[in-house]
């Protein structure tokens, strides 16, 4: 990127800008040209350069260029499209009025909900995270000008909510105002937003603003020998773990645990210890539940302490809410949260479609949650979670333009509910900033490095351009034409000949896969496992990789009840869903009715690409049978079923509802025989 702020010009516009020299960070790196001067630089989404627990490091964002593929268009969308668009909605919906309301430069009333702020720094990390990549003086300029209206806006003791101000200002930090208001919820985005601008830039004036706050309002007041904390929704934790990354303050940490801990001063019912997921210790949970996104926040805390603290009794938890997530509580695409109401977990097996909540924050929590926990142990099962929600719980929130966002990402989806799906903004506005901060910092989740050697999570056209542990350059370039293909090329470069490792990802869902290294076949791949292929590298060497694009069917435990007898179809890491739109007029020209349709297991899919559709797709084409309409169909009736063979076409599910407004369902009927085994 090119523009990049060094700490000292910095310094001269803060200075000029009105900041008080007292109120800075005062542990961020040096300055430019003293020996540490760039570290901003080399931080990734998240700074585990120093983490004791951290098996993986992170790679920063910069290190990463995608090339023309999936990502890369998906990507372009967000920076030419989502962000711009987003700020603009942002300010129609006056919430950078609020900010400047506060200042008198404004004279609109305070507009949103409580946690309205946040949706403001959600958008900024996510265009600090996209400056990493291209550069763009117009996203800086604007990142520039918000943030001086947001400093603004802070007070002198470093308190800043736009809406705890006036009337309200009394209500600041009671506990009733934690445990609803958001004021830490909020400072935990604008520390991320912060942090990321200043990883972007070398920055750090947002970030300043978010430790102020932290500095001169929270740790004076707050804290185990002063006036409790409760989190009320989960947040704050992980970016005070990142902050102190950032700076190395202990306090940040010990904060953290703090809160992480519960304080029984701010007593919470049992009602809202589950909402809530917080107010009592994490390690005391034993399963997930309450709202997701609170849930998935809260263990992104979690795992950030682990990884700085190395607290066994962290970990024991962690894996047990993981387990749960994985056994009883995760949709196929990835998504979390089944219940509407209280944007909750339901029980274990409670995976219902067409009523499926599948918030998009939670998907990318979730998502968040796994890139903490592979960072820890290396292991490719939390990869697997990772890529699954990905491809799908959270692609699916972003229309293929860009411009209109899923709040719930259901699994089967009926019109005539009234239901609209995608939208371009929403009052409470959490996921689509959330989901243009994630596409923005993708490029920073393809790889990661070890004492070992370097890692490969995700395949796309992404170039490496890095260092390995040793301080040895390493240049690594990924050509393949994935999801749809199942052929990927590495060029692994390392500057000097070094030996160490190449961690090959082998997905969970292929499974055969085939590695060569230099032509020559490399040891045995093991599904859902990191493949190490050890050995002395120099010069240039190939790594070709096979995975079994086969399609499957994949079934559901036998406890989910609304997909007895269904099968959903993968192929890759993309999970599939029949829309409407795509199936064959049924009798008469009517349209097809989805519920009649049902898999023919006897055949298989074909895929074919569709350069045309949905902005280029692989469509899955599957024998099955239609049941036949007996004209008005009474609601029960016996005798034979009659139906006739046919073809089901299926579309990727993150692109459905990118078209007119259409049924659509991932869990499919298995045909049965008239004696009621499958045909
Ligand atoms: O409460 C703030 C955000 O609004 C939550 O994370 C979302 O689930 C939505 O309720
Ligand atoms: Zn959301």
């Amino acid at each position: 990127m090119g523009s990049c702020q060094t700490r000292r010009s910095f310094l001269v516009s803060a200075a000029a800008a009105g900041l008080v020299a007292s109120q800075k960070l005062s542990a961020l790196p040096a300055p430019s040209g003293s020996a540490q001067g760039d570290a901003w630089r080399d931080q990734g989404v998240l700074n585990l350069d120093a983490s004791p627990y951290a098996k993986l490091r992170s790679v920063p964002v910069r290190a990463v260029t995608l090339h023309p593929g999936f990502w890369s268009r998906r990507r372009a969308t967000n920076v030419g499209s989502s962000i711009p668009s987003m700020r603009q909605e942002l300010l129609d919906h006056g919430r950078m009025d609020n900010f400047l309301r506060l200042e008198a430069k404004s004279s609109a009333p305070q507009r949103g909900p409580v946690y309205s702020d946040s949706d403001v720094y959600k958008w900024m990390e996510a265009a600090a995270w996209a400056l990493e990549s291209d550069d763009s003086p117009e996203l800086q300029a604007q990142l520039k000008q918000w943030t001086r209206a947001i400093a603004d806006a802070q007070e002198p003791g470093g308190y800043l909510n736009t809406y705890y101000v006036g009337n309200r200002r009394a209500e600041r930090m009671l506990p009733d105002t934690q445990r609803t208001g958001h004021e830490l919820y909020c400072i935990g985005h604008l520390l991320q937003a912060g942090i990321a601008y200043y990883r972007a830039t070398g920055d750090p004036a947002l970030l300043e603003i978010g430790a102020r706050f932290v500095d001169g309002y929270l740790l004076p007041g707050f804290g185990p020998e002063k006036r409790a904390i409760v989190a009320g929704h989960p947040e704050i934790e992980m970016a005070l773990v990142e902050l102190y990354r950032t700076t190395g303050k202990r306090q940040y940490l010990d904060l953290a645990r703090y809160i992480l801990a519960g304080d029984p001063r701010i007593p919470l019912t049992p009602p809202q210890i589950v909402y809530m997921f917080c107010g009592v210790p994490l390690t005391s949970r034993t399963k997930l539940e309450g709202h997701a996104v609170r849930a998935m926040y809260a263990c992104c805390g979690a795992t950030d302490y682990y990884l700085e603290s190395g607290d066994a009794t962290y970990w024991k938890t962690l894996n047990t809410l993981w387990t749960d997530l994985a056994e009883h509580q995760l949709y196929v695409t990835g998504g979390v949260g089944a219940r509407r109401e209280g944007e909750a977990f339901g029980n274990a097996y409670e995976l219902p479609n067409a009523t499926a909540y599948g918030e998009s924050c939670a998907a990318i929590g979730n998502m968040m949650w796994n890139w903490r926990m592979l960072a820890a142990s290396g292991e490719g099962r939390f990869a697997d979670v990772m890529e699954r929600a990905l491809y799908n719980g959270i692609n699916s929130g972003m229309s293929l333009n860009g411009r209109e966002y899923c709040y719930r990402n259901p699994l089967a989806f009926d019109p005539a509910t009234g239901d609209v799906i995608r939208n371009p903004w929403y009052d409470t506005d959490c996921c689509p900033p959330n989901l243009e901060r994630t596409l923005a910092s993708l490029p920073g989740y393809f790889y990661s490095t070890s004492k070992d050697g370097v890692y490969v999570h995700l395949y796309d056209n992404a170039d490496l351009d890095w260092k390995l542990a040793s301080g040895n350059g390493i240049r690594l370039a990924q050509r393949t034409n994935y999801p749809w293909d199942g052929n990927v090329s590495l060029e692994i470069a390392p500057a000097r000949a070094e030996e160490f490792s190449v961690f090959v990802r082998i997905p969970a869902w292929s499974r055969n896969t085939v590695v060569r290294v230099d032509g020559q076949a490399w040891g045995n791949t093991v599904a859902g496992e990191y493949l190490a292929i050890r050995r002395r590298w120099s010069g240039k060497t190939s790594v070709e990789i096979e995975f079994d694009m086969r399609t499957q069917p994949v079934r559901a435990n036998a406890a989910v009840a609304e997909d007895v007898n269904r099968v959903a179809f993968q192929r890759g890491p993309l999970v599939y869903c029949m829309e409407e739109l795509d199936q064959a007029a049924g009798e008469h020209g009517a349209v097809p009715d989805l519920p009649r349709y049902a898999a023919d297991l006897r055949g298989e899919a074909e895929a074919q690409f569709h350069p045309e559709l949905l902005d280029g797709v692989t469509v899955l084409t599957h024998p099955c049978v239609v049941s036949r309409s007996p004209g008005k169909e009474a609601l029960y009736r016996t005798g034979a079923e009659e139906s006739s063979p046919a073809s089901l076409r299926l579309i990727p599910y993150y692109a459905w509802a990118n078209r007119e407004p259409a049924s659509m369902q991932v869990w499919i009927p298995v045909a049965q025989n008239p004696a009621g085994s499958v045909v």
